[in-house]
């Protein structure tokens, strides 16, 4: 992974999000590829197995998740020395694996992805956290892009209302004018926003399918307050 420039922490705040171009090294990001490459033979699981939200939309739009204890590759990269750094830019010196999950978009299926914070799926109190959502392929407006509203996380760091579209199979917390700052970036590159930036993703028109691998990353552990236990994950760096 190559280092990040010194200022930013300090876009992050101001924006809510920084583009990272080109961070992953080639075996890194090789590696993300083939892991994805190898789940998606599995058969589509759109809550996973009842333990995730129902967000899934079958091949249209998939997320694989909480692979890394099966997969290797993937353990030694999402807890790893490198991912450390880079998280701690964002949640400060201590952060825990929160979450981790492939979203893929399967070719020409017009699968978009609404308007949300990730913050709003978690379903109770709790430190926003960091997404570093990193591309596996070139992403266009096109084939699912992601999208940013900014804002200021140094003055806002609510979470808004959402409601959930049982078409869409989707949480929306924003329905506004603003079409968002589109990151088009390059297969390796990272975009990392808080769990309280609104963001979406476009619909896949392409005939190409169009891979992202998250990993969310927080400063404490988020656990459950209803059972003491992590939401998902709570493993420190
Ligand atoms: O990869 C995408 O299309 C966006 C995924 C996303 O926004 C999420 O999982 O919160």
């Amino acid at each position: 992974m190559k280092s990040i420039p010194a200022s930013t922490r300090d876009t992050y705040l101001s924006t809510g999000y920084v583009v990272l171009r080109d961070l992953l090294a080639d075996n890194e990001l090789a590696d993300l590829q083939e892991v994805c490459d190898s789940l998606l033979m599995e058969p589509p699981d759109d809550d996973n197995g009842g333990k995730s939200h129902d967000i899934g939309r079958g091949h249209d739009r998939r997320f694989l998740r909480h692979r890394h204890e099966d997969q290797p590759a993937l353990r030694d990269f999402v807890l790893g020395a490198q991912m450390k750094r880079l998280a701690s830019t964002f949640v400060g010196g201590h952060p825990h694996l929160f979450n981790e999950q492939f979203v893929v978009k399967g070719p020409k299926t017009g699968a978009s992805f609404a308007w949300h914070q990730d913050s709003a799926y978690v379903g109770f109190a709790h430190e926003p956290y960091v997404t570093l959502w990193m591309a596996l392929d070139d992403t266009t407006v096109e084939n699912g892009a992601v999208f940013i509203l900014p804002r200021d996380l140094n003055e806002d760091r609510s979470i808004v209302a959402h409601l959930w579209d049982s078409e869409g199979k989707e949480l929306v917390g924003y329905s506004g004018d603003h079409p968002g700052e589109p990151a088009l970036v390059s297969a390796g590159s990272v975009v990392a926003f808080s769990s309280v930036t609104l963001h979406r993703s476009s619909a896949n028109v392409t005939d190409r399918p169009r891979r992202g691998f998250i990993a969310q990353y927080s400063s404490e552990p988020i656990l459950d307050p209803k059972t003491g236990k992590p939401k998902t994950f709570a493993k420190p760096l």
